[in-house]
């Protein structure tokens, strides 16, 4: 199948997430992951302030590289914001950081991620407290993007890491909670491997509300490393008519530059 677009995960600072393949300088990277063949790069953003979004689209341009979605998570990495913190000033910074993301998203055409930016359910909150900050941070996000055009994806992830949406099922319970039509999913093959009853069928489940997808082994590594079946995975995703970005997101095993190469010639070759 030769005619997916192509991305990647790039951070655009040093970042502690291990599945972000390239943290380095920004130009060397993009210019690797042009020469690679891939189509887009996947901005994994701290805080747009810290960044100088027109340089980056400058740097992208020379290479003819798209930006698919903008990744959010390092900012509760790194930063503890969540839209489910029980300090109510902890949530409204996680909304205002959503909303100073939606010009560069606007700028750039891509979906904003909502990963582990969701936040968890913390000691002293209940699941349903935290699931009803959630949607209304979401439906919050969502009206602050609508006007520019902007589209959310949420990500469910795997319950080691969130206790807050881990499958398709709840994922398609809280679209139909915050009823945004520019709020979606992104799913990710590593989280749905361990998640998912089929990765097939829960594909088919979101339907027309994936707005992006991740790819990654069932050990993390690049796409071939593992036992995920991606002629399947790529199948489905074509019967349900998805033509957005297929994203490597995956460690860097044995180094970022193998596993991008091998990841790019194993979807390729399918
Ligand atoms: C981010 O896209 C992701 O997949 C999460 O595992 C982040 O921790
Ligand atoms: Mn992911």
């Amino acid at each position: 199948m030769n005619n997916w677009k192509l991305s990647i995960v790039l951070s655009t600072h040093q970042a502690s997430f291990n599945a972000v393949a390239f943290k380095g300088d920004f130009e060397e990277n993009v210019a690797k992951i042009a020469t690679w063949g891939y189509e887009g790069v996947e901005l994994a953003i701290r805080d747009p302030k810290l960044v100088d979004g027109e340089q980056l689209l400058a740097v992208l341009n020379r290479y003819n590289l798209e930006v698919p979605a903008i990744g959010t998570g390092q900012a509760w990495g790194e930063e503890g914001l969540s839209f489910t913190d029980p300090d109510e000033s902890v949530r409204q910074a996680a909304i205002q950081r959503v909303r100073e993301h939606v010009p560069f998203a606007a700028r750039s055409g891509a979906v904003i991620v909502i990963g582990l930016l969701r936040g968890l359910v913390k000691p002293g909150v209940s699941p349903q407290q935290a699931y009803d900050w959630l949607v209304e941070a979401l439906q919050a996000c969502a009206e602050a993007a609508r006007p520019a055009g902007v589209r959310l994806a949420l990500e469910p992830i795997n319950r080691f890491e969130t206790t807050l949406i881990n499958n398709v099922a709840q994922g398609l319970q809280l679209i139909a909670d915050v009823g945004a039509d520019n709020f979606g999913l992104l799913l990710d093959t590593f989280h749905m491997n361990i998640e998912e009853p089929s990765i097939e069928e829960s594909i088919r489940a979101a339907g027309e509300r994936l707005f992006h997808f991740h790819v990654a082994d069932s050990n993390r590594w690049y796409p071939g490393a593992g036992h995920v079946d991606f002629a399947s995975v790529l199948a489905t995703l074509r019967e349900i008519g998805y033509t957005g970005y297929i994203s490597g997101e995956f460690m860097p095993e044995p180094d970022a530059d193998t596993a991008a190469q091998r990841a790019i010639a194993y979807l390729r070759s399918l």
